[in-house]
């Protein structure tokens, strides 16, 4: 092999490792390096030949040998993969590219025929059936445990067999309930250990809301674009992805070379602290804490920098390999045959260049979008104005600000034709919760209004609290007489996993149900998900016909971006809703179609794109004693 090639594999492997090393905190869990090699291994085509790279090889044998550990499998299989893995990425020359040349691989010091084949599926087909299995047996989440400092995969093992312990916040909660003291060879200082790891983990980075963020960035990028020789000003970076929270800000400017866009960006009156100012870029505090980083470039740049500094890092590599298979060079200035400049004017050129259609930003988490793109089957996402109508409102009868008039015309004002009221039950008395004469008083009104109003219809339903037992707040004699009942979990949040999801199947199943609200209960940065078995639950949805929230408030987004994929996969329509308790709440809905465009939902996938006319008969479908 020729010495520039092993020199260049040496530098690519580094930098991969280096590219795709994530910090530490639990806001990332889920979104890791193998869990995003991982989707996209799932459904990359047999012609994507040189997607794979020995370190993508070693990741999957490291993957299964963390996973057949936890399964107890026999050790010199395990040790076989690790063993495996470690010789690969060693490896100076391209497994993929000896295949190609025919090479026999059990030549490899510890490759047997067994590994030599696995490695042929995984370089031929991009995925690892054996992986695949591993996968459908253990919850995928798990690898996430062994990334917490001294968690091994015989405690791993331990925490799932024993305390059923799967994610990262059940472990944290395991160790806070004093219960992981409890296992045979963990003990109290273990636990304190596990504890403190954990919040150090968590506390890697203080990241904000989305919603927050937002605040901060329309205001800085109204100065921004008002500074003398700025002709445009764009937030890439986890913002422009529309995560559900940011750890920092990315500003993107075109500015003409005299623009003295970094001494007013520098200047501006929240900056607190001053990290870098250069000649085309600069890093500040803002007041709240934010961080913004700020680079000016030239037009004829600026779409290979917005992809660059809109990410994902992981996206990002993988397009940049894949335009170095093809002899292009892609960085934040352009992409390059041979020191030229082709492309990198706007963002879809870049694509371009390597042979892919646009990718919307929500999309690029290295989660399959650029095989999906590749294969033309990227989704169509849903947009704001898809939405006909809100199936989650409040008025002052409860919790809310404004009268039942005042919420339908701002509903009117969204352009929606319908919206769903639905106050809180009895149950919930600190916001004065409906009791059954209540709600059958608001009825009455809604009747009334619903007399007058044109172009707006207002639908009679209510949030009803899911008790502990799985029964609903209110009696099915009066639900029978709603348009739709929605559900939610407003207590029990600490119920054992089999409760917590028995509790909401039987919710489900009671004869008047029709959408589960917040489906995973979380508030950002303040409560984690409940334990609950979401596929199981989904899988009820849609047997009993019916729906499942993506709450846009801006402390829930919930549905989670990857539960609403789950959702979309196994046929299940989801609402995005408001959960509005004023006229400006509506305002929210942005946020729920961003992330359910990161969980890749079209219209068709959405319930209340349908026009009144086609929601009535799913609604009603829910809505009858036989269902
Ligand atoms: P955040 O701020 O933690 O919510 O997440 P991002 O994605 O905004 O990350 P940030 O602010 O560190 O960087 C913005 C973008 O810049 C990131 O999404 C991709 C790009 N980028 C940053 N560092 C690297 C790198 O080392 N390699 C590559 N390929 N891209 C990078
Ligand atoms: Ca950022
Ligand atoms: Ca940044």
């Amino acid at each position: 092999m020729p010495k520039e090639t092993l020199i260049n594999s040496a530098n690519e492997r580094k930098r991969e490792t280096h590219g795709t090393k994530q910090p530490r905190h639990i806001n990332k869990i889920g979104e890791g390096a193998s869990t995003a090699q991982r989707s996209d291994s799932l459904v990359q085509p047999i012609n994507q030949r040189f997607l794979k790279h020995n370190a993508d090889i070693a990741v999957i044998f490291e993957e299964i040998a963390d996973l057949l550990e936890i399964e107890s499998a026999n050790p010199f299989r395990i040790r076989a993969y690790r063993n495996a893995a470690r010789m690969l990425s060693e490896l100076p020359q391209s497994v993929p590219q000896l295949l190609q040349q025919g090479f026999d691989l059990t030549q490899l010091p510890g490759i047997g025929g067994d590994l030599a084949n696995k490695i042929k599926e995984i370089v031929t087909s991009g995925h690892c059936s054996l992986l695949d299995r591993l996968h459908k047996e253990l919850p995928p989440a798990i690898t996430e445990l062994l990334k917490i400092p001294g968690l091994g995969p015989k405690r791993v093992k331990a925490l799932y067999h024993d305390l059923d312990v799967q994610t990262v916040e059940q472990l944290h909660r395991a160790a806070r309930d004093g219960r992981i003291r409890t296992l045979p060879g963990f003990g109290e200082k273990t636990e304190n250990n596990i504890l403190q790891a954990i919040e150090a983990h968590a506390n890697q980075s203080q990241r904000f809301k989305l919603a927050i963020a937002a605040q901060y960035a329309g205001a800085l990028e109204k100065y921004l674009a008002a500074i003398p020789g700025v002709t445009m000003v764009t937030v890439a970076g986890s913002f422009r992805r529309m995560r559900e929270t940011v750890g920092d800000l990315d500003f993107l400017v075109v500015a003409n070379i005299n623009s003295p866009v970094v001494q007013q960006f520098t200047a501006y009156d929240e900056v607190v602290e001053i990290l870098a100012a250069g000649s085309t870029r600069a890093s500040v505090i803002l007041k709240s804490g934010l961080q913004v980083d700020l680079r000016v470039v030239e037009a004829s740049c600026y779409g290979a920098a917005l992809h660059y500094f809109t990410g994902s890092k992981a996206h990002n590599i993988t397009i940049r390999r894949m335009a170095q298979q093809q002899g292009l060079k892609i960085n934040e200035y352009g992409v390059f045959r041979d020191q030229v400049q082709i492309a990198g004017e706007t963002e879809a050129s870049v694509y371009a260049a390597v042979g892919l259609p646009y990718i919307p930003p929500e999309l690029r988490e290295n989660r399959g979008e650029i095989v999906a793109a590749k294969s033309g089957l990227l989704p169509r996402l849903i947009e704001l104005h898809d939405l006909r109508g809100d199936l989650h409102v409040h008025t002052k009868a409860t919790d809310g600000h404004h009268s039942l008039r005042e919420m339908a015309q701002a509903g009117l004002n969204c352009g929606f034709e319908y919206i769903a009221i639905t106050e809180h039950s009895r149950k919930l008395a600190f916001a004065h919760g409906l009791d059954a004469t209540r709600l059958l008083q608001q009825c009455d009104e809604i009747d009334q209004l619903n007399a007058e109003l044109k172009g707006m219809t207002l639908l009679k339903s209510i949030e009803v609290d899911i008790l502990e037992d799985g029964n609903l707040d209110l009696p099915d004699s009066v639900l029978s007489r709603l348009d739709l009942v929605v559900g939610a979990v407003h207590s029990g949040f600490h119920l054992s996993r089999a409760k917590q999801t028995e509790r909401i199947v039987r919710a489900i199943q009671r004869p008047y149900f029709t959408l589960l609200a917040h489906p995973s209960g979380r508030l950002i940065q303040r409560r984690e998900p409940y334990d609950v078995d979401m596929l199981r639950i989904i899988r009820e949805v849609k047997q009993r016909g019916c729906f499942l929230e993506l709450n846009a408030h801006p402390e829930r987004l919930d549905l989670l971006d990857t539960q609403c994929r789950m959702a979309k996969e196994e046929g299940v329509l989801v609402s995005i809703n408001s959960d509005a308790h004023s006229i400006f709440d509506f305002a929210h809905l942005r946020f729920g179609i961003g992330q359910a465009r990161r969980g890749w939902l079209e219209k068709g996938d959405v319930l209340n794109t349908r026009n009144l006319k086609a929601l009535r008969p799913l609604l009603k479908r829910t809505m009858s004693s036989s269902s």
